[in-house]
């Protein structure tokens, strides 16, 4: 078994996408061990997306990731990392595989309803930062 993070993005939280993204999950073999609901303050994201601090985007994304409520999901399954990256799909909606959570759920490259831990290590770091 291993552990992965996953957290719902705002755009997909207001629009009420919490229930249907959660039994996706579940459907696909995730077993959710905690959730919780918060609205991350600007120190925070900032340290979430750290990796990006570079990045072109950082400022907007860090924007939008603190402009409402979020839902983090500490989920586990066998292969949990790789397996929740091709639930999730591409980055950009617009390229995801038809049926993946990105590709229903997502409006832009943006606001792509989700987040998913790309590795084992990141998946406790992010784990650490939102659950402590
Ligand atoms: P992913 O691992 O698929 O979430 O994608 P990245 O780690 O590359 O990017 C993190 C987040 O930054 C994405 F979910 C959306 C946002 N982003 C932009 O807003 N613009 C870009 O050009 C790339 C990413």
């Amino acid at each position: 078994m291993q552990d992965t993070y996953s957290m719902i993005k705002p755009e997909a939280v207001t629009a009420g996408k919490v229930g249907a993204i959660l039994g996706q999950m579940e459907t696909n073999g995730f077993r959710i061990e905690k959730v919780r609901s918060l609205t991350m303050d600007r120190k925070t994201a900032e340290k979430f997306y750290d990796v990006h601090k570079e990045r072109p985007f950082f400022g907007e994304l860090v924007e939008y990731m603190t402009s409402g409520p979020v839902v983090g999901i500490h989920l586990r399954r066998d292969e949990a990392v790789s397996r929740m990256r091709e639930l999730v799909g591409a980055t950009n909606p617009a390229e995801a595989t038809c049926g993946t959570i990105r590709f229903l759920h997502g409006t832009s490259l943006q606001e792509n309803a989700v987040h998913a831990s790309d590795s084992e290590a990141n998946a406790q770091r992010e784990l650490s930062i939102i659950f402590g």
